[in-house]
Protein backbone atom coordinates (compact mmCIF):
# COMPACT_ATOMS: atom_id res chain seq x y z
CA UNK A 1 0.00 0.00 0.00
CA UNK A 2 1.63 3.75 -0.31
CA UNK A 3 2.79 5.10 1.90
CA UNK A 4 2.65 8.78 1.19
CA UNK A 5 -0.92 11.03 1.66
CA UNK A 6 -0.73 12.42 -1.96
CA UNK A 7 -0.57 8.57 -2.76
CA UNK A 8 -3.08 7.65 -1.04
CA UNK A 9 -5.59 10.49 -2.06
CA UNK A 10 -4.27 9.51 -5.78
CA UNK A 11 -4.22 5.74 -5.36
CA UNK A 12 -7.38 3.24 -5.21
CA UNK A 13 -7.91 4.43 -2.26
CA UNK A 14 -11.33 6.43 -3.37
CA UNK A 15 -11.33 10.08 -2.27
CA UNK A 16 -9.75 10.74 1.62
CA UNK A 17 -11.38 14.29 2.38
CA UNK A 18 -11.74 14.00 6.48
CA UNK A 19 -9.19 13.23 8.52
CA UNK A 20 -8.84 12.38 12.19
CA UNK A 21 -5.24 12.07 13.37
CA UNK A 22 -4.46 10.46 17.04
CA UNK A 23 -1.01 12.15 18.26
CA UNK A 24 0.66 10.64 21.81
CA UNK A 25 3.44 11.41 23.86
CA UNK A 26 5.86 9.73 20.85
CA UNK A 27 5.20 13.05 18.94
CA UNK A 28 7.15 14.91 21.15
CA UNK A 29 9.84 12.51 22.45
CA UNK A 30 12.25 14.00 19.92
CA UNK A 31 11.13 17.34 21.30
CA UNK A 32 12.96 16.23 24.34
CA UNK A 33 9.57 15.19 26.66
CA UNK A 34 9.24 12.08 28.33
CA UNK A 35 6.60 9.78 26.94
CA UNK A 36 4.90 7.95 29.60
CA UNK A 37 5.74 4.56 29.47
CA UNK A 38 9.13 2.08 28.56
CA UNK A 39 12.37 2.82 28.92
CA UNK A 40 13.25 6.17 30.02
CA UNK A 41 9.25 7.25 31.10
CA UNK A 42 8.22 9.25 33.14
CA UNK A 43 6.29 6.37 34.69
CA UNK A 44 9.60 5.08 35.95
CA UNK A 45 10.14 7.71 38.40
CA UNK A 46 6.47 8.10 39.61
CA UNK A 47 3.97 5.54 40.31
CA UNK A 48 0.97 6.67 38.04
CA UNK A 49 -1.43 6.22 41.43
CA UNK A 50 0.64 8.47 42.52
CA UNK A 51 0.43 11.02 40.52
CA UNK A 52 -2.44 10.78 38.17
CA UNK A 53 -5.26 10.03 39.63
CA UNK A 54 -7.94 12.07 41.49
CA UNK A 55 -7.17 9.84 44.97
CA UNK A 56 -3.52 10.74 44.85
CA UNK A 57 -4.31 14.46 44.37
CA UNK A 58 -6.84 13.71 47.71
CA UNK A 59 -3.98 11.90 48.83
CA UNK A 60 -0.84 14.00 48.94
CA UNK A 61 -1.34 17.33 46.62
CA UNK A 62 1.96 18.16 47.11
CA UNK A 63 3.40 15.43 45.11
CA UNK A 64 1.58 16.00 42.15
CA UNK A 65 1.08 19.72 42.15
CA UNK A 66 5.49 19.43 42.41
CA UNK A 67 5.26 16.90 39.61
CA UNK A 68 2.89 19.09 37.18
CA UNK A 69 4.75 22.05 38.02
CA UNK A 70 7.73 20.40 37.21
CA UNK A 71 6.24 19.13 33.61
CA UNK A 72 4.92 22.67 33.11
CA UNK A 73 8.48 24.11 33.49
CA UNK A 74 10.35 21.60 31.32
CA UNK A 75 7.58 21.76 28.54
CA UNK A 76 8.05 25.47 28.11
CA UNK A 77 11.16 24.73 27.44
CA UNK A 78 10.69 22.49 24.12
CA UNK A 79 10.24 23.12 20.92
CA UNK A 80 8.00 21.38 18.41
CA UNK A 81 9.73 18.97 16.00
CA UNK A 82 9.49 17.84 12.46
CA UNK A 83 6.16 15.89 13.51
CA UNK A 84 4.70 18.30 14.39
CA UNK A 85 5.66 21.33 11.75
CA UNK A 86 4.30 18.46 9.12
CA UNK A 87 0.84 18.25 10.95
CA UNK A 88 0.57 21.88 11.07
CA UNK A 89 1.32 22.27 7.04
CA UNK A 90 -1.47 19.71 6.66
CA UNK A 91 -3.68 21.49 8.73
CA UNK A 92 -3.04 24.50 6.95
CA UNK A 93 -3.61 23.46 3.19
CA UNK A 94 -6.25 20.38 3.51
CA UNK A 95 -9.51 21.33 2.35
CA UNK A 96 -11.47 18.90 4.06
CA UNK A 97 -12.28 18.23 7.84
CA UNK A 98 -9.08 17.78 9.94
CA UNK A 99 -9.13 17.34 13.43
CA UNK A 100 -5.71 16.14 15.34
CA UNK A 101 -6.92 14.67 18.74
CA UNK A 102 -3.80 14.79 20.91
CA UNK A 103 -4.01 13.30 24.42
CA UNK A 104 -0.69 15.58 24.99
CA UNK A 105 -1.07 18.00 27.78
CA UNK A 106 1.98 20.05 25.80
CA UNK A 107 1.11 22.85 23.35
CA UNK A 108 3.93 21.97 20.98
CA UNK A 109 1.00 21.33 18.00
CA UNK A 110 0.06 25.09 18.36
CA UNK A 111 3.03 26.46 18.58
CA UNK A 112 3.79 24.38 15.19
CA UNK A 113 1.17 26.28 13.77
CA UNK A 114 -1.63 23.65 14.11
CA UNK A 115 -5.08 24.94 14.44
CA UNK A 116 -7.67 22.10 14.42
CA UNK A 117 -6.19 20.72 17.99
CA UNK A 118 -8.14 18.89 20.79
CA UNK A 119 -6.61 18.60 23.69
CA UNK A 120 -8.64 15.11 25.00
CA UNK A 121 -6.42 14.94 28.38
CA UNK A 122 -6.20 18.48 28.72
CA UNK A 123 -3.34 21.06 28.75
CA UNK A 124 -0.74 21.74 31.41
CA UNK A 125 -1.27 25.51 30.25
CA UNK A 126 -4.37 26.16 32.07
CA UNK A 127 -4.96 25.59 35.49
CA UNK A 128 -8.92 24.31 36.70
CA UNK A 129 -10.52 25.56 39.72
CA UNK A 130 -12.50 22.75 41.86
CA UNK A 131 -14.32 25.63 43.94
CA UNK A 132 -15.56 27.37 40.71
CA UNK A 133 -14.95 25.62 38.01
CA UNK A 134 -13.20 27.89 35.76
CA UNK A 135 -10.35 27.24 33.45
CA UNK A 136 -7.53 29.90 33.27
CA UNK A 137 -4.47 30.11 31.41
CA UNK A 138 -1.11 29.29 33.58
CA UNK A 139 2.21 29.22 33.48
CA UNK A 140 3.48 29.32 36.70
CA UNK A 141 3.54 26.67 39.73
CA UNK A 142 0.66 25.61 41.49
CA UNK A 143 2.22 23.98 44.65
CA UNK A 144 2.22 27.45 46.60
CA UNK A 145 -1.66 27.51 46.35
CA UNK A 146 -2.27 30.59 44.67
CA UNK A 147 -6.10 31.82 44.30
CA UNK A 148 -7.82 31.81 41.76
CA UNK A 149 -7.91 34.85 39.97
CA UNK A 150 -11.58 34.26 39.18
CA UNK A 151 -13.16 33.41 42.86
CA UNK A 152 -9.94 33.73 45.10
CA UNK A 153 -10.58 30.27 46.63
CA UNK A 154 -7.02 28.17 46.87
CA UNK A 155 -8.81 25.70 44.60
CA UNK A 156 -6.75 24.75 41.70
CA UNK A 157 -5.38 22.04 39.91
CA UNK A 158 -3.86 21.23 36.98
CA UNK A 159 -6.18 21.41 33.85
CA UNK A 160 -5.48 17.55 33.17
CA UNK A 161 -7.91 14.37 32.52
CA UNK A 162 -6.28 11.44 35.49
CA UNK A 163 -7.14 8.10 35.72
CA UNK A 164 -11.03 7.55 36.60
CA UNK A 165 -12.08 11.01 34.62
CA UNK A 166 -13.95 11.58 31.96
CA UNK A 167 -11.19 13.13 28.76
CA UNK A 168 -12.76 16.13 27.55
CA UNK A 169 -14.96 16.59 23.72
CA UNK A 170 -15.66 12.95 23.44
CA UNK A 171 -18.89 14.06 21.38
CA UNK A 172 -16.95 16.27 19.19
CA UNK A 173 -14.20 12.92 18.42
CA UNK A 174 -16.82 10.36 17.62
CA UNK A 175 -18.79 12.71 15.53
CA UNK A 176 -15.63 13.32 13.71
CA UNK A 177 -14.56 9.88 13.63
CA UNK A 178 -17.95 9.09 12.24
CA UNK A 179 -17.29 11.11 9.32
CA UNK A 180 -13.63 10.39 8.91
CA UNK A 181 -12.60 8.52 5.74
CA UNK A 182 -8.84 8.25 6.98
CA UNK A 183 -8.01 8.23 10.85
CA UNK A 184 -4.23 7.70 11.50
CA UNK A 185 -2.68 7.49 15.59
CA UNK A 186 0.91 8.86 15.84
CA UNK A 187 3.32 7.81 19.11
CA UNK A 188 1.05 6.48 21.09
CA UNK A 189 1.14 2.85 23.24
CA UNK A 190 -2.77 2.12 23.01
CA UNK A 191 -2.39 1.41 26.25
CA UNK A 192 -5.01 4.30 27.82
CA UNK A 193 -8.32 3.99 26.73
CA UNK A 194 -10.57 5.46 25.45
CA UNK A 195 -8.09 6.91 23.06
CA UNK A 196 -6.41 3.44 22.66
CA UNK A 197 -10.51 2.14 21.41
CA UNK A 198 -10.67 5.01 18.69
CA UNK A 199 -8.93 2.67 15.78
CA UNK A 200 -11.44 -0.49 16.45
CA UNK A 201 -14.29 2.33 16.37
CA UNK A 202 -12.85 3.49 13.23
CA UNK A 203 -12.79 0.42 11.87
CA UNK A 204 -16.15 -0.29 12.79
CA UNK A 205 -17.47 2.53 10.99
CA UNK A 206 -15.39 1.60 7.86
CA UNK A 207 -12.60 4.41 7.98
CA UNK A 208 -9.42 3.61 7.05
CA UNK A 209 -6.74 3.23 9.62
CA UNK A 210 -2.64 4.21 9.74
CA UNK A 211 -0.52 3.78 12.77
CA UNK A 212 2.80 5.37 12.96
CA UNK A 213 4.78 4.79 16.11
CA UNK A 214 8.06 3.96 17.04
CA UNK A 215 7.29 0.76 17.57
CA UNK A 216 4.20 -1.68 17.04
CA UNK A 217 1.71 -0.36 19.44
CA UNK A 218 -0.35 -2.34 22.06
CA UNK A 219 -3.43 -2.03 19.18
CA UNK A 220 -0.90 -1.94 16.21
CA UNK A 221 -3.29 -5.65 14.38
CA UNK A 222 -6.42 -3.36 14.05
CA UNK A 223 -4.92 -1.02 11.57
CA UNK A 224 -5.28 -1.58 8.16
CA UNK A 225 -1.19 -0.26 7.49
CA UNK A 226 1.24 0.31 10.50
CA UNK A 227 4.64 1.71 9.67
CA UNK A 228 7.15 1.92 12.46
CA UNK A 229 10.12 4.35 13.29
CA UNK A 230 10.57 8.05 14.55
CA UNK A 231 7.66 10.11 14.39
CA UNK A 232 9.96 13.02 13.09
CA UNK A 233 11.03 11.33 9.99
CA UNK A 234 7.85 9.13 9.00
CA UNK A 235 5.36 11.93 9.57
CA UNK A 236 7.01 14.39 7.15
CA UNK A 237 6.91 11.21 4.85
CA UNK A 238 3.36 11.00 5.41
CA UNK A 239 2.72 14.21 4.74
CA UNK A 240 4.23 14.96 1.88
C1 LIG B 1 7.62 7.23 19.53
C2 LIG B 1 8.78 7.94 19.66
C3 LIG B 1 9.19 8.61 18.52
C4 LIG B 1 8.48 7.04 21.52
N1 LIG B 1 8.47 8.54 17.42
N2 LIG B 1 6.92 7.16 18.41
C5 LIG B 1 -10.52 -1.01 30.11
C6 LIG B 1 -11.21 -0.52 29.01
C7 LIG B 1 -11.49 0.82 28.90
C8 LIG B 1 -11.07 1.71 29.87
C9 LIG B 1 -10.38 1.22 30.95
C10 LIG B 1 -10.13 -0.11 31.07
N3 LIG B 1 -9.49 -0.29 32.26
C11 LIG B 1 -9.30 0.90 32.84
C12 LIG B 1 -9.85 1.84 32.06
C13 LIG B 1 -9.86 3.27 32.31
C14 LIG B 1 -8.54 3.99 32.14
C15 LIG B 1 -7.51 3.20 31.35
O1 LIG B 1 -7.41 3.29 30.14
N4 LIG B 1 -6.66 2.46 32.03
C16 LIG B 1 -5.63 1.67 31.33
C17 LIG B 1 -4.36 1.72 32.12
C18 LIG B 1 -6.18 0.29 31.06
N5 LIG B 1 -8.87 5.21 31.42
C19 LIG B 1 -9.37 6.26 32.05
O2 LIG B 1 -9.54 6.29 33.26
C20 LIG B 1 -9.75 7.43 31.19
N6 LIG B 1 -11.07 7.82 31.48
C21 LIG B 1 -12.11 7.01 31.20
O3 LIG B 1 -11.97 5.90 30.72
O4 LIG B 1 -13.33 7.58 31.49
C22 LIG B 1 -14.52 6.79 31.27
C23 LIG B 1 -14.95 6.79 29.83
C24 LIG B 1 -15.71 5.75 29.39
C25 LIG B 1 -16.15 5.71 28.08
C26 LIG B 1 -15.84 6.74 27.21
C27 LIG B 1 -15.10 7.77 27.66
C28 LIG B 1 -14.65 7.79 28.97
C29 LIG B 1 -8.87 8.63 31.48
C30 LIG B 1 -7.45 8.41 31.03
C31 LIG B 1 -6.57 9.61 31.43
C32 LIG B 1 -5.13 9.40 31.07
N7 LIG B 1 -4.35 10.43 31.66
C33 LIG B 1 -2.93 10.51 31.36
C34 LIG B 1 -2.31 11.68 32.18
C35 LIG B 1 -2.71 13.02 31.54
C36 LIG B 1 -2.06 14.17 32.23
C37 LIG B 1 -0.56 14.14 32.13
O5 LIG B 1 0.00 14.34 31.04
O6 LIG B 1 0.08 13.89 33.15
O7 LIG B 1 -2.75 10.74 29.96
S1 LIG B 1 -2.05 8.99 31.65
C38 LIG B 1 -1.00 9.13 30.26
O8 LIG B 1 -1.27 8.09 29.29
C39 LIG B 1 -1.38 10.45 29.58
C40 LIG B 1 -1.29 10.08 28.13
O9 LIG B 1 -2.04 11.00 27.36
C41 LIG B 1 -1.82 8.68 28.11
C42 LIG B 1 -1.42 7.89 26.89
O10 LIG B 1 -0.05 7.74 26.83
P1 LIG B 1 0.69 7.78 25.41
O11 LIG B 1 0.57 9.12 24.82
O12 LIG B 1 0.24 6.65 24.58
O13 LIG B 1 2.22 7.62 25.86
P2 LIG B 1 3.06 6.28 26.14
O14 LIG B 1 4.28 6.68 26.88
O15 LIG B 1 2.23 5.20 26.71
O16 LIG B 1 3.48 5.79 24.66
C43 LIG B 1 4.33 6.54 23.82
C44 LIG B 1 4.48 5.79 22.52
O17 LIG B 1 5.29 6.58 21.68
C45 LIG B 1 5.17 4.41 22.68
O18 LIG B 1 4.44 3.41 21.95
C46 LIG B 1 6.54 4.63 22.05
O19 LIG B 1 7.03 3.50 21.34
C47 LIG B 1 6.25 5.74 21.07
N8 LIG B 1 7.40 6.59 20.80
N9 LIG B 1 9.26 7.74 20.99
C48 LIG B 1 7.32 7.77 17.43
N10 LIG B 1 10.35 9.31 18.56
Amino acid sequence: MPFSLAAWFMGDMGNIRNIVILTGAGISAESGIDTFRGGGGLWEQHKVEDVATPEAFARDPDLVLRFYDMRREAIQTKEPNPAHEALAQLDSGWKGELLIVTQNVDDLHERAGAKRVLHMHGTHLNAWCTACDVRTPWRDTLVERPPCPECGERALRPDVVWFGEMPYEMERIYGALREADLFVSIGTSGAVYPAAGFVREARAMGVRTLELNLEPSQGTAWFDDARHGQASKLVPQWVD
